[in-house]
């Protein structure tokens, strides 16, 4: 249990003398070691403990704070965090980073080197997972009491390891030197029930469950940027009852049999699901989203009765927000703790629990919206199913009230889908159980009332909102990019701009100044340098700095158009044999992984890598084209590519990316958007303007159009030379035998249309092409990017989260 106010505390000296003092004693106490004889994993584990204590004295007067104004509190439930490493976070919160390097170079050590000790916890797939870390740190910088509850997976996304061209996955076992950076919270233990059966006590329902699991927390702190907040992100982990372990069995020698008890219940948190947009309907991803929101919401009623006795105040003092379906189940829990546990009527309990919640949509896609089958439902969750069934009485009650005698609409609007099988919408269960549902871009937000969920905003349009999505421009901008960000402070006038980033704007008037622009230019090019230095590290590829560098990273899908990239590259490749003045000199950068099961893409990374490997080795375009696919692209990664790159690949079909916010990150850094109207990308170029953007593609409007009609991708590779070229370079194996999978997706369905923007997006690259060759007129546009994208701050997203949703008032920690 956390103390607020805690005893004298010896580890917040700023000086360099008291930071040495405290890291040697870390290293003696915490390591049983000096520096004589520690080993770089010994002096890691010191220095993150000695930066984690400067935290932990804000976070007790947090606490302290917290408890005094009894504020009102967010709750994020996530069943993802990539919260990306911690270490030169947590130095540049407390402001030590200097201090550190100094400290350790006195010692003989430098900082860097210790520095990649540091492991992220890539409790995550994606996008929905970087925002959620985006999120919390905004939320503390901005002083609003949080508190971030997600699962801590024991193997992290999967590790992806290139081999003869393809992904291979490796487990993440990510804490396995031990993570300095988490509070393991054993006396916090909360019992999780799944199975068993309803019974009647005295006139109430009662669940008996039939299994039970423990959930440990262990916290992780959310330091605020410039203030002295530091928030929480509390992860569970699935423990086994102490008596688990069947000695019998084991003294029988049936060793194996005798942990199986203590394995079905640690499994529950054992790893991360690595899809992240094709739900995976098993059973153990039910029970890790129960077990979530099971945890969570014991310890945000704990939390709530620590300072409140009153229920009818329990909205008023919590809002939770749901990102996305994951933690759903969060809306049936509550009902069953206020009425089987706390004993509330139903109309009471319903009232609190609509007024707590709030739901974010994070995607279109209709193979995306988590529906669980009602049989693996009753047997897993049988009070939670009797409870759906009462939400959806109620609901349907009220949609033929309003609608009288439209059976359609209430099949429409039902929580439960009837045909083929019988399965819980979790998407509709989420949206009947808030008073809030937000899309995460104006044109995603549109869709989902216009399309997806367009019976409920008919039902309840004063529910729906938007809230565009934001990237945190403390970890993208001065973490990731400290070259540039020490040059925006220098023309700034100071660091304002970090937790204010509309005063970015100030840059515009200096696009066209050349002193500026030629300092600008220094910025990435020495940020290439560091990403080509780690590339021919990592895969033996050479890159030419001085090239245009051109990067598509994200997820794999086939809605984000890799596919359409690569034919540009084939397109390239054949230009440029012909004529090798047909393109200027560019570094085209992959990354990204593919969900294990997700062949299709999977196979394309095969394709990525074949079309690398003939490229990269063919001397009719050496200097002039290079191909290089960066294996296991996480946070980190991220940090060295968005710095380094010129050309934003943003290429979706219009209508399918909600949002991205890698194109907010590599905007931020500089990086001109080629892109679709599609997601923020549409924002984006309204706020960089049309003239520092180069778009293409069918709107999403027309994208439905084609494809409602009798689109023929075969007939337009037959009309387009170019394209059939490159069609033909994939047929005939020159990129290796065997392709024709790929091939048989663009000529059959195409189902994203990436033949049909093939000649729109090759006239957007000849137009990047010819704006490179002008250096000025290019760097103008970076700048006038990074200028334009104050918008995109995560403390705006909270700002607009908070006036539109969560109206959760800031609490000031005072200084020590
Ligand atoms: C059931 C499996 C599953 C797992 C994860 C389905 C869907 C998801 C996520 C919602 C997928 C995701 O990460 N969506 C991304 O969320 C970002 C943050 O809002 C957006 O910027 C991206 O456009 C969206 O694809």
């Amino acid at each position: 249990m956390e103390q607020p106010n805690g005893p004298a505390l010896r580890a917040i000296g700023t000086t360099a003398a008291e930071f040495e003092r405290d890291l040697v004693s870390n290293l003696y106490f915490e390591r049983g070691t000096t520096m004589e004889s520690a080993s770089a994993q010994d002096v890691y584990q010191s220095l993150a403990v000695t930066v984690r204590d400067r935290l932990v004295d804000r976070r007790a007067r947090t606490a302290t704070a917290h408890q005094a104004a009894n504020p009102r509190c967010v709750y994020y439930l996530s069943a993802e965090y990539m919260l990306g490493r911690q270490l030169r976070q947590n130095l540049q919160y407390t402001g030590t980073e200097e201090v550190a390097r100094d400290v350790l170079k006195g010692l003989g050590v430098s900082l860097d080197e210790i520095a990649d000790f540091d492991v992220e916890p890539s409790l995550g797939n994606g996008g929905l997972g970087r925002l959620a870390a985006c999120l919390l740190d905004a939320l503390a910088t901005a002083d609003i009491p949080a508190v971030g509850y997600g699962i801590r997976y024991d193997l992290g996304l999967f590790r992806q390891a290139i081999v003869d061209g393809a992904q291979v996955e490796r487990p993440d076992d990510w804490a396995f030197d031990g993570s300095p950076w988490e509070f393991p919270q054993q006396d916090d233990r909360q019992a999780v029930g799944f199975y068993g059966r309803v019974e009647v006590e005295a006139g109430r329902r009662r669940w008996i469950p039939e299994e039970t699991v423990l959930g440990e927390p262990s916290h992780m702190l959310v330091p605020g940027y410039g203030t002295q907040t530091v928030n929480i992100v509390r992860l569970w982990r699935a423990r086994a009852d102490s008596d688990a372990f069947n000695l019998a069995d084991f003294a029988a020698g049936r060793s194996a049999e005798a942990v199986q008890e203590v394995l079905r219940s640690e499994n529950i948190s054992k790893v991360l699901y690595p899809a992240d947009s094709t739900e995976f309907g098993r059973e153990l991803r039910l029970k890790q989203q129960y077990f979530l929101v099971s945890c969570s919401l014991w310890d945000i009623v704990r939390r709530f009765h620590l300072r409140n006795s009153d229920w009818t105040v329990f909205a008023d003092k919590t809002v939770i927000q749901l990102n996305d379906t994951h933690p759903a189940l969060a809306v049936p829990e509550l009902m069953r703790l206020l009425v089987d546990e706390y004993e509330l009527d139903w109309d009471t309990a319903w009232s609190i629990t609509r007024r707590t919640f709030a739901y974010t949509c994070h995607t279109l896609l209709p193979e995306a919206l988590e529906t669980w089958p009602v049989a693996l439902f009753e047997r897993l969750l049988p009070r939670h199913l009797e409870i759906v069934y009462a939400i959806n009485q109620t609901h349907l009650d009220e949609v033929e009230s309003r609608f009288p005698g439209d059976g359609d609409l209430r099949r429409r609007l039902s929580l439960i889908q009837e045909e083929p099988e019988r399965r819980i919408r979790m998407a509709h269960l989420a949206v009947v159980g808030s008073h809030a549902v937000n899309g995460v871009a104006e044109l995603h937000s549109r869709l989902l009332a216009e399309t997806t969920l367009a019976d409920f905003a008919r039902l309840w349009p004063e529910r729906f909102r938007n809230v565009t999505n934001g990237v945190s421009p403390r970890r993208f901008l001065r973490l990731a990019n400290p070259r540039l960000a020490a040059l925006i402070s220098e023309r700034l006038g100071g660091e304002g701009w970090l937790t204010d980033l509309d005063q970015l704007r100030g840059l515009a008037a200096l696009a066209g100044d050349s002193e500026f622009q030629r300092r600008w230019r220094v910025v990435k090019r020495d940020n290439k340098l560091d990403l080509a230095a780690y590339v021919r590290a990592a895969t033996g590829v050479v890159l030419d700095p001085d090239a245009l560098c051109d990067v598509h990273v994200k997820r794999f899908h086939e809605y984000k158009r890799q596919l359409l990239k690569l034919l540009h590259v084939i397109t390239l490749h054949d230009r440029l044999r012909a004529d090798p003045g047909a393109d200027v000199p560019r570094t085209v950068v992959f990354a990204g992984k593919a969900a294990p099961s997700y062949h299709a893409v999977k196979r394309i990374i095969q394709l990525i890598n074949g079309v690398a490997k003939v490229v990269n080795a063919d001397p009719a375009v050496a200097g002039r084209l290079t191909v290089v696919f960066l294996p296991d692209y996480n946070v980190t990664r991220a940090e060295l590519i968005v710095p380094a790159a010129d050309l934003s690949e943003q290429i979706s079909l219009a209508g399918k990316e909600a949002s991205g916010t890698g194109n907010m990150k590599l905007a931020l850094n500089g990086a001109v958007t080629v892109g679709t109207l599609d997601g923020a990308n549409i924002e984006l170029r309204d706020r960089v303007g049309a003239d520092n953007f180069f778009l293409f593609g069918v709107d999403a409007a027309c994208a439905a159009e084609v494809r409602r009609g009798d689109y023929r991708p075969g007939e337009i590779a037959g009309s387009d030379p170019e394209l059939a070229a490159a069609l033909a370079a994939i047929a005939d194996g020159r990129y290796g035998a065997g392709f024709g999978d790929v091939l048989d997706t663009l000529l059959g369905r195409d189902e994203y249309l990436t033949l049909a923007d093939y000649r729109a997006y090759l006239d957007a690259q000849d137009a990047a092409a010819a704006a490179w060759r002008d250096p000025a007129r290019w760097t103008a546009m970076s700048i006038r990017n990074t200028a334009h994208c104050g918008f995109f701050s995560a403390d705006r997203t909270v700002a607009d989260y908070r006036d539109r949703i969560w109206h959760a008032d800031p609490v000031p920690v005072p200084p020590r």
